[in-house]
């Protein structure tokens, strides 16, 4: 599904678990929805994450909000909770079973994201029939305990010089003031967890990401 509208889907993709909210994730979701997210991605993980019955129940909540807006719902890494959901697909990490086993346990349709940290690792997430790529860390994260090393948009602009179109967000550290650049390096859109779920306010921090995603300047 390499098409516009993925790379559409992919222009602002937020990404939250419970433990990265310090308000009420339905609430952070939905003020975030408001203001213009197009893509989510539940990532459940770290300290005092959720599990079990907890989990899956705070996953419904947030896939029906995504229902009712419209917005694609993806679980991250977790193929049973995904297949559980119905959700609209899966996120996966190098350290995960490969996209084309995933797409075959998900069923026709699904969307299937993979995580690349070298232009390698793209070639082989291409050959297994990802629909997108998370480059990245693009800038320095504290969000993801076992980052790789930072890679700016260096990863990107190799990616796009070798002709490869394959839609990629950039992910890892980026907010309003260093969206522009990921665009400009050839990504189709950005992917944040900290900007958009600690935001003060969540709708403001969300509308000027997607006004910087869209070149629009305040
Ligand atoms: C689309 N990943 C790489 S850096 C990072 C995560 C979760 C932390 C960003 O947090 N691409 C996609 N989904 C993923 N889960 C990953 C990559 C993995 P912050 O925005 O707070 O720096």
């Amino acid at each position: 599904m390499w098409n516009e509208e993925m790379r559409s889907k992919l222009q602002l993709y937020f990404i939250m678990g419970s433990t990265n909210c310090k308000q009420d994730p339905e609430k952070v979701l939905l003020d975030a929805i408001d203001g213009g997210i197009t893509m989510f991605q539940f990532r459940e993980k770290g300290e005092g994450a959720l599990t079990g019955t907890e989990k899956i129940n705070l996953a419904q909540k947030l896939q029906h909000l995504c229902k009712e807006h419209a917005i694609p719902f993806i679980v991250n890494d977790d193929i049973e909770l995904a297949l559980a959901l119905n959700a609209d697909g899966v996120h996966i990490g190098q350290d995960d079973e490969d996209a084309s086993t995933v797409r075959k346990k998900l069923g026709e349709g699904k969307i299937v994201g993979v995580s690349a940290h070298a232009l390698m690792e793209v070639k082989k997430a291409i050959a297994d029939g990802a629909d997108y790529i998370g480059a990245g860390p693009i800038y320095p994260t504290r969000t993801k305990a076992d980052a790789e090393p930072v890679k700016g948009t260096s990863l990107i602009e190799e990616v796009r010089k070798t002709g490869i179109r394959i839609p990629i967000v950039g992910i890892g550290g980026i907010n309003e003031g260093n969206a522009s650049a990921v665009i400009d390096a050839g990504a189709d859109g950005v992917s944040v967890i900290t900007a958009i779920s600690l935001a003060a306010d969540v709708f403001e921090r969300s509308s000027a990401l997607k006004k910087a995603v869209a070149g629009i300047s305040e």
